[in-house]
């Protein structure tokens, strides 16, 4: 069967328990149940990961870049900073990337409008919530 990384930056971890106005009140196990729902729905599997450190997350889309056949992205805060992690995506070419954000990172800050991510991804979700990362696997799943 094919599968789909779905990779979580920093803080996410923290999804449900803190800031519920901005990011809901869903956990990121919750997500992660509705990310394995889909995907059994969409005949995928994933394996479903988060960590605060960019280097591990470098590792995990190294990884995929070997096991998986497409990643689904919400690098956190990382997405606007780390170099590491756009340079690990474009090595990974042409496993495709799809970024996810929970919140609309367009309406937010100025430093939240750019993404290192971007340029080598597939395609970007934002602004939806957790469905966000369905959305995700459901392209995915239509491109592998
Ligand atoms: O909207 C998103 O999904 C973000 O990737 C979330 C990141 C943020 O830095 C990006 O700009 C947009 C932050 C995740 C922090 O998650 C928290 C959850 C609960 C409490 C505090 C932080």
């Amino acid at each position: 069967m094919k599968t789909i990384f779905v990779l979580n930056g920093p803080n996410l971890n923290l999804l449900g328990k803190r800031e519920p106005g901005i990011y809901g009140d869903k956990t990121l196990d919750d997500i992660a149940a509705d990310c394995r729902r889909a995907a059994a729905s969409l005949g995928v599997e994933v394996d479903f990961r988060q960590s605060n450190h960019e280097g591990v997350l470098v590792d995990w889309i190294q990884e995929a870049g070997e096991k998986a056949q497409g990643v689904v992205l919400n690098a956190g805060a990382y997405t606007h900073t780390s170099i590491a992690i756009h340079d690990a995506i474009r090595a990974v070419t042409p496993t495709p990337v799809v970024e996810v954000h929970l919140s609309n990172i367009h309406a937010r800050e100025p430093f939240r409008h750019v993404s290192k991510v971007a340029p080598h991804a597939l395609g970007m979700i934002c602004g939806f919530g957790p469905i966000g990362y369905e959305l995700a696997l459901q392209a995915l799943a239509a491109r592998i």
